[in-house]
Formats: C-alpha cells, structure tokens, sequence
C-alpha cells in the first residue's frame, strides 16, 4: 500500500490510546468519522493492552472497506527477525501501516522489516523525531542520520516528525522532497496549534487527546478539520 499523499479530505489521524467517555460504542463511532472522512486512525499500545486483540481487530475492521490509513503503534524498536514476527500479527489484526523507530539502523533491522512489509502489503513509518521535550537530549540531535537511514536504506513510506518542533518538519521536507510522506503528533494537547504541522510541509496531523477528550469527540473532529482547512487557505494580504 502506498500512503497517499495529497488527500482531498481531512489530513487528520486520530490516535487512539484511551477510550473516549469510558465508551466502546463512542470509540467505535468515532472510528467511523475517522475513516470515513478523514485519513484514518493511528492505535497505540494504551488501547492494545487494555481491550486485547479481538476488540482491537473489531476497530479495525471499522476501516477496512474505507481507504484510510490503520496504523498499528507499536514502535517497533528490535532486531529485524523479531519485528517481522510483529508485523505478521499486526497485519492479521487488520492494520495496514506499522510504525517503528529508525534509531535502530537499517541493517538486520528496519531493512529487514521494510522488506517484508514491501511484500506483505503494509506501509513501513518510521519514527525520526519526536515531539516531547526529553527528544532534544538525544534523538531529535540525529534526525537527518535518522532520515538517511529510513529512506534511503529502508525506503519506508511515512516519517514521524514533530509539530512541536515545526523546524524540523520543514528540514526533513526539504530532505526528502515530495516522495514521502510526513506523520505529525504533538498537535493540540502537547502544543503546537491545529494547522501547524501542516504548513510546514507535514502531510498528516496525528491528534488524539484534543478529539478523544473532549466534549464531543466527532464534532471535535470535524472543527479540527475546518480549522485544518481555514489555516492552510492562501490569504490575499493583509497581515
Ligand atoms: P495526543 O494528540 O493525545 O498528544 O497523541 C499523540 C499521539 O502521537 C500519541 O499516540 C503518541 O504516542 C504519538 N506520538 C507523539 O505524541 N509524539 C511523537 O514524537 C511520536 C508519536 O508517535
């Protein structure tokens, strides 16, 4: 599967790592819109490990006649043998893309996993930056190492890049041009205003909590996505 990279609809995934009002039917609804009339849902290891693997199955089941992203969110971060093991179970489960961390390097590694998600049919994301404040000490100093070896030795589909640190979406942006497609948490809850991510060359906002928490998760949603769509219409002037 290829992830799309221009949609014509909402460039929202939904995170889904807690259950929205206590409330699997709720969940389940918003799972709808999610893929219905946005890009899909991103499912964490919160959600796995407190519904188990049937009712994870049973959500994205929900997407799978849309043509949305079911991104399974392990960050997978093991030698290659093991995560290809991962990625088998997580495709049985239904997810269509898998994220994993680049720091582990390509050889024996995200190249071994690349490859097998090549011919299983999943999308390969991996992770080069991330959006909390601790990334700094360490792996956000390594973001083009983390580029190179995600696309240029594994060829993954999808990067995680950080909204939170809006200079390093529009380097990696700058990196790899228009082939790969830019996944952006940190949008909303940890910070960065809705829209942001995606005027710096992000293709996807991942917003979770700011939907799942809120009031009313699906209109929640949906004003996100006009927010989305208001911030990222050219203005004529004016300052
Ligand atoms: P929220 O919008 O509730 O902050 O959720 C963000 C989601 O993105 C979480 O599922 C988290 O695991 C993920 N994420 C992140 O927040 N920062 C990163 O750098 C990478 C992530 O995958």
């Amino acid at each position: 599967m290829l992830i799309p990279k221009i949609r014509g609809r909402q460039r929202i995934i939904l995170a889904i790592d807690i259950i929205p009002k206590d409330s699997w039917s709720c969940l389940c609804e918003v799972v709808k819109v999610a893929c219905e009339e946005a890009s899909g849902i991103k499912i964490g290891l919160p959600l796995i490990l407190s519904v188990g693997i049937e009712k994870t199955r049973e959500l994205t089941r929900i997407c799978t006649h849309t043509d949305s992203l079911i991104i399974a969110d392990l960050k997978l971060a093991d030698i290659g043998d093991v995560m290809v093991l991962v990625l088998e179970k997580l495709k049985n489960m239904g997810f269509n893309a898998v994220i994993a961390h680049a720091f582990i390097g390509c050889e024996d590694a995200l190249y071994k996993l690349s490859q097998l998600a090549h011919s299983a049919g999943v999308s390969l994301i991996s992770v080069v930056a991330m959006s909390h404040r601790g990334a700094d000490e360490l792996l956000n100093k390594h973001f083009v190492d983390l580029v190179s070896i995600s696309t240029e030795c594994a060829h993954v589909e999808g990067l995680v890049v950080p909204a939170t640190r809006p200079q390093i979406i529009r380097a990696v942006r700058d990196m790899v041009g228009d082939r790969i497609a830019l996944l952006s948490p940190g949008v909303g809850v940890q910070g960065a205003p809705y829209g942001s991510a995606l005027i710096n060359g992000a293709d996807y906002e991942i917003i979770g909590r700011a939907i799942l928490k809120s009031h009313n998760p699906i209109e929640m949603l949906r004003l996100i996505a006009k927010r989305q769509r208001e911030v990222l219409i050219p203005t004529c002037g004016g300052s």
